[in-house]
């Protein structure tokens, strides 16, 4: 069987790095470099001059990707095989269908099990657009908070942010995740109750912080003499506990093969984005996913912009052995973005074993994390000029700016100033800068690419949502790993079920349990 670390590409791989490209010699980048080393589909285009790759280099990571079959493993994924799983484990061991959420837009060609996923995904799109247009008509209810968390929280709110510019007028939007109960009470105190619809967005209807929170929200609202059933909104797992739409002014599904971080595109972000932007951009960016779900699945080579992008990083994870990467969009509206990206990507291939059960030999997920720029060349971007760790760059900029709204100063835009910073930042961390002042060189060959397309609007940011998505998923079948279930978030939670028993003790006038639990014990002797 091929792995990833015994595929012959790869050993080709680890030849090349030893002698990567060096971007500060002369002749390496050159505008001839830059005006090839450039891909575009949907009218995104990944410009990646300033990674450290030669076309041998680019050769050998296409190769890699044939010898580690991931066009069949996206197909299959697209088709809703049981991807999400551990062979000879007991795994979640489920099909792997976000993308039927959106396959809504042609005559699905897929296979049964993912036609059926789309017809579903169509009854609650269906359901959603008749509702949403009787809540306009009754012109009651101003204001929507989403109350879930992880990935029933971070993607529905990068995503409103992204696109708020096309906001329906009159709308106020709001999101509550944290258990920490000041998140609660900020929000409750900023909107007028008796106009909010509250949407509990729960995939198992289990979730300690949502359930939690959905029991704050029935209190508040019973406080102010209203009845929650005729405010609060569900969207969960058909047959969870929260499945019982008597509690609820209305209830929308999703099923256990979308999963969290990936399902912004469900009914998990479609409720409140159809609230705020109104339906007909809510489509359009659903069109816009299903559009490069397309291009992941059909292209091949460099056409194939996630598959492309995946392979960049992993020459900068696996061979330049960089250990992170920043995500920076230069638009403010992607400023939760790579919060977003940081959940879907470190969750979904932050693993240490792949699908066999077997300990990876090689390194997996990078850490990821970033800030929109220009802000982040004001903060942390000294470290990632003249630091001791070379952090990759994944740029993201568009060629107009979302409202329009413009001013010559100085003889130039606030847009052309913000895309001067972007390319600015790409063009000195390659080739530094020489000086005899130690502090002021910049060594450089440091690696980066560009994400940039015309404008964020609700279609664009539909392809680079799912651009990311199919970028992780690329990884994640070059490696060989499961990208789709999240073991490492279990322990930790059942040790904070141990602890929540003890306050219930404590809350009984009952003396905490030492013997079954010492060590938590110890713990809460300090508080
Ligand atoms: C994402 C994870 C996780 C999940 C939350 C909320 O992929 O599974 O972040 O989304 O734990 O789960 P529920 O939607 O079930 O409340």
């Amino acid at each position: 069987m091929v792995y990833f670390h015994n595929a012959p590409a790869s050993l080709r791989l680890k030849e090349l790095a030893k002698k990567p490209l060096d971007l500060t010699q002369e002749g390496a980048l050159t505008p001839e470099r830059i005006r090839a080393m450039r891909t575009d589909g949907m009218g995104l285009e990944l410009l990646y001059a300033t990674e450290r790759v030669s076309h041998e280099t680019l050769e050998a990571l296409f190769s890699l990707s044939l010898e580690m079959g991931v066009h069949d493993k996206m197909v299959a994924m697209q088709a809703g095989e049981k991807l999400n799983c551990i062979h000879g484990y007991p795994s979640e061991n489920r099909a792997v269908l976000h993308t039927a959420m959106r396959d809504l837009f042609e005559h699905p060609q897929s296979s049964p099990v993912a036609s059926q996923a789309t017809a579903l995904a169509r009854r609650e799109f269906e359901k959603l657009k008749s509702w949403i247009h009787g809540v306009e008509a009754a012109a009651h209810f101003t204001t929507m908070v989403q109350v879930g968390i992880g990935g029933s929280d971070l993607g529905p709110k990068a995503i409103y942010l992204a696109l708020r510019a096309f906001q329906r007028p009159k709308r106020h939007i709001h999101f509550i995740s944290n258990v920490d109960p000041d998140d609660a009470a900020q929000v409750v105190r900023e909107v007028d109750l008796s106009k909010t619809l509250f949407v509990i967005v729960s995939k198992s209807g289990t979730t300690l912080e949502t359930n939690t929170n959905e029991a704050l929200i029935r209190h508040y609202l019973e406080e102010e003499g209203l009845d929650p059933r005729k405010h609060l909104i569900a969207v969960t797992g058909e047959g969870s506990p929260m499945d019982d739409p008597l509690r609820y002014l209305a209830s929308f599904y999703i099923w256990d093969y979308v999963g969290g971080r990936y399902s912004v595109t469900s009914m998990v972000g479609g409720v409140i984005l159809a609230f705020a932007l109104g339906f007909d951009l809510y489509a359009q960016f659903l069109k816009g996913a299903h559009e490069m779900d397309q291009i992941a699945l059909k292209e091949r080579g460099f056409k194939n912009l996630p598959l492309l992008a995946a392979l960049l990083s992993i020459w900068n994870r696996n061979f330049l052995d960089l250990p992170t990467s920043a995500i920076i969009p230069y638009s403010q509206a992607l400023s939760r973005f790579p919060a977003h990206l940081q959940q879907l990507e470190m969750e979904s291939n932050g693993k240490r074993i792949d699908q066999e059960g077997n300990s990876v030999s090689f390194e997996t997920g990078a850490i990821i994390w970033g800030e929109p720029g220009t802000n982040g060349q004001h903060s942390f971007f000294q470290l990632i000029h003249q630091g001791t760790t070379p952090i990759p760059l994944e740029i993201i900029g568009f060629r107009k700016s979302q409202y329009g709204e413009d001013l010559l100063y100085q003889e130039s835009s606030s847009q052309q100033k913000l895309i001067a910073n972007l390319f600015a930042q790409a063009l000195a961390l390659s080739v530094g800068q020489k000086s005899s002042n130690p502090n002021q060189l910049f060594p450089g060959n440091r690696p980066s690419r560009i994400l940039f397309a015309e404008k964020l609007d609700a279609h664009t940011m539909g392809a680079i949502l799912s651009f990311y998505e199919h970028q992780v998923a690329f990884q994640g079948f070059l490696w060989g790993i499961n990208s789709f279930d999240q073991e490492g978030v279990q322990l930790g939670k059942r040790l904070a079920t141990e602890f929540t028993k003890q306050f219930v003790h404590k809350n009984k006038g009952e003396p905490l349990d030492i013997r079954g639990f010492p060590l938590g014990v110890a713990f809460l002797e300090s508080i």
